[in-house]
């Protein structure tokens, strides 16, 4: 019988071209195929093309609460699994959504009554998921809407004051301080109830940190039905915070029914996630914040040695595009007169050439022209910049290549 209830996904032959932020192309590495345990009554990780259709809709049998033009997107690093997760990105400027300031992806409001329901997913907090005065809910599980008691959802998981914590039915339960740049599992197991035979269990990296039995939800002829992305209540109306804008990740999600157990559902099933390759990445572009006319940009990545990018002054930046996102992991930085001086520079990677992140800061050797190999820990980026300080013969940056290695 179990096996009968097995579904086996669609096997995808190729890849697919995604639509992001409405401007760049990213192509994923074809999804696998893979097998759904009984119970288990959906999955997204965004391994399937079928999936893949954030940022313009939502995945098959969700809703779409994000505005438009600023939804979740697809990114190819970092992921739990496989090739593909979920960027969520939620600004203090968005538009309301739902009579609130989300980025959200929500089950339909079809649950059914007296529903046992086991949900894994992974959530990746980046570096600027720093501390604010204000906190955010990463997941929820919301009363059904019509012919329900209403308020605040019964079930949710936030981050306040660094730490992760759960909101059962208005008590605040905190599970201790959440980290950065990291992957974090989740599972919860819960038996929607509104009597004493209702149970609330929820495992964190495959530690149990909560268990609780009694009445889940306040009653209505549904079960409560789960959300996913950012929602920031405080930014609702204005209420103060320390921070703009909330970016995030999420993957491996898988939602079973009474019959699914926590290996069912448990994040890190699928394929491992891209590693570093050491190779080249392919460059679309350059730019520079400062060039001489006879030394632009795009002289520092078109293959030949003996061309370059020339900018003057402390701070004189190279700029390389990726054309989207990608695992980036290094850089190689071939110097013009590099075997007669050194340089001084830092590696910065972005993922919108808005904001960047320090990635390396070194001096070259002074003693070759090849490029130099630098290496740093994998991260997401699409723009690539190489910020010169000072070498000990002139106040000029040239570069004669500049390669990102994957
Ligand atoms: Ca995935
Ligand atoms: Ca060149």
């Amino acid at each position: 019988m179990r096996a009968t209830l097995a579904r086996v996904r669609t096997r995808v032959i190729s890849g697919v071209a995604v639509l992001v932020a409405g401007v760049a192309v990213t192509t994923l590495p074809a999804p696998q195929a893979e097998a759904a345990p009984a119970g288990v009554l959906r999955t997204l990780d965004w391994e399937t093309a079928a999936d893949r259709s954030i940022p313009g809709a939502a995945p098959n049998g969700f809703v779409k609460q994000w505005t438009t033009g600023n939804g979740p997107d697809l990114v190819a690093s970092p992921t739990r699994d496989g090739s593909a997760a979920a960027r969520f990105q939620l600004d203090v400027a968005d538009p309301l959504v739902s009579n609130g300031k989300r980025t959200e992806i929500s089950q339909p409001d079809n649950q059914a009554l007296n529903a046992e329901r086991w949900y894994g997913f992974s959530v990746n907090l980046p570096t600027s998921w720093v501390h604010d005065t204000s906190a955010e809910i990463v997941s929820q599980w919301h009363q059904c809407d019509s012919g329900c008691p209403g308020g605040s959802p019964p079930l949710a998981l936030l981050t306040d004051e660094g730490r992760w914590k759960v909101d059962f039915r208005g008590q605040i339960i905190d599970l201790g301080s959440y980290s950065t740049g990291k992957w974090t599992d989740w599972v919860f197991h819960v038996k929607w109830r509104t009597d004493n035979s209702g149970l609330v269990e929820v495992w964190r990296d495959g530690a149990p940190v909560l268990n609780r039995a009694g009445a889940t939800h306040d009653g209505g002829p549904r079960s409560p039905y789960f959300k996913f992305g950012i929602y920031k209540w405080d930014w609702n109306k204005g209420k103060p915070t320390s921070t703009s804008q909330r970016v995030m990740y999420y993957d491996a999600l898988r939602i079973g029914d009474a019959r699914a157990a926590y290996d069912d559902v448990k994040p890190g099933q699928g394929a491992a996630p891209p590693s570093c390759t050491g190779q080249r990445l392919n460059a679309a572009g350059a730019s520079a914040n400062t060039s001489e006319p006879v030394n632009p940009p795009a002289n520092a990545i078109d293959g030949n040695p003996a061309t370059r990018w020339s900018g003057k002054g402390f701070g004189a930046a190279l700029i390389v595009d990726l054309g989207s996102s990608r695992l980036v992991c290094g850089t190689k930085v071939g110097w013009h007169l590099g075997d007669q001086r050194w340089n001084d520079y830092t590696v910065y990677t972005s993922v919108d050439g808005v904001t960047y992140a320090k990635a390396w800061e070194g001096r070259s050797s002074g003693t070759t022209t090849t490029p130099e190999a630098v290496q740093f820990s994998g991260r997401n980026a699409r723009y690539v910049k190489i910020a010169f300080w000072q070498n000990p013969q002139n106040d000029w940056a040239s570069i004669t290549e500049a390669q990102v290695i994957g």
